[in-house]
């Protein structure tokens, strides 16, 4: 059976992490087939949006504990660790928008995946946590520095070094994740937001997600804006859209 499983809809994809066994920890093949089914997607011109979600009652329970004490020396823990890192930052900066369906424990590398999404959509009965100093270990799958990056500082370092796990109020409080929803409510979320994606401009949503995710200082990230208000203001969509609204009728994009 499939680690990850794939289901294609109308303009998106559902990728499944399908370990339950193990509470879908992120072993090397979990990793490996997430990457090609990552690339498979973005590699299909339809698709303009993912969900990530887990079998079973967990998103993500970490990094697979077992590959991690088989780690034999301090430069294969640095390149496991870069390895991953660079699988999150291939979703993060991934022409799709990703919707992150909590279903439920979102754990160390689980969680480290879920902040490298887009949108972060929790189930009222889940936790997540940085729980790897409860192994004398740290994140280091991005976690270090996505989770500062979502609620600052002084908080991301309590999470981490406590190790503690936290519900879907606090995290939402935190701004860890975007959305609470009942359990059974999250993938029809997902999937309402991933479906309305479907609809809009492709390359005026693409241009979105990369401004909005452009990072520097402000005087940089406005020099991004413009640069691909530029490289979208005139497109055939742009003049389609534009028309569409003047003529009082539905667009049709075509993505040039
Ligand atoms: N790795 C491997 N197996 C796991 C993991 C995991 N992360 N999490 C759960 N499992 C397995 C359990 O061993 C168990 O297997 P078995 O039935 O064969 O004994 C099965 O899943 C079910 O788990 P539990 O029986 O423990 O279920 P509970 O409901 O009692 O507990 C918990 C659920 C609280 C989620 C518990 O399983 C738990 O604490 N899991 C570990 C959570 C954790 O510590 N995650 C962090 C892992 S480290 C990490 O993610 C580092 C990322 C960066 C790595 C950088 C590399 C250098």
């Amino acid at each position: 059976m499939a680690v990850v499983n794939i289901d294609r809809r109308e303009g998106y994809a559902i990728l499944t992490i399908n370990r339950p066994e193990a509470l879908n920890a992120l072993n090397r093949e979990v990793l490996e087939t997430l990457q090609e089914a990552l690339i498979t997607a973005e590699s299909d011109s339809s698709m303009r949006a993912l969900i990530v979600t887990g079998a079973g009652r967990a998103f993500v329970a970490g990094a697979d504990i077992r590959e991690i004490q088989a780690i034999p020396s301090p430069p294969a823990a640095e390149a496991f660790s870069r390895w991953g890192q660079n699988i999150m930052t291939r979703l993060a900066e991934s022409r799709l928008v990703s919707f992150m369906a909590i279903n439920g424990f979102a754990l160390g590398g689980g969680l480290e995946l879920a902040m490298a999404g887009d949108y972060r959509i929790m189930a009222d009965s889940a936790e997540l946590g940085q729980p790897e100093i409860l192994l004398g270990i740290i994140p280091g799958f991005g976690g270090t520095q996505r989770l500062k990056d979502l609620c600052g500082e002084g908080r991301a370092l309590w999470l981490i070094a406590s190790g503690d796990r936290i519900n879907a109020e606090r995290a939402h409080a935190l701004g860890i994740v975007d959305e609470v929803c009942p359990a059974d409510g999250v993938m029809p979320r997902a999937e309402a937001m991933a479906a309305t994606l479907a609809t809009r401009a492709p390359l005026a949503l693409e241009a979105a997600k990369r401004a909005v995710r452009a990072e520097g200082g402000m005087a940089h990230r406005l020099k991004f804006e413009a640069a691909a208000f530029g490289l979208i203001g005139c497109s055939d969509d742009a003049r389609e859209g534009t028309a569409a609204f003047l003529e009082k009728r539905r667009p049709r994009f075509q993505g040039s």
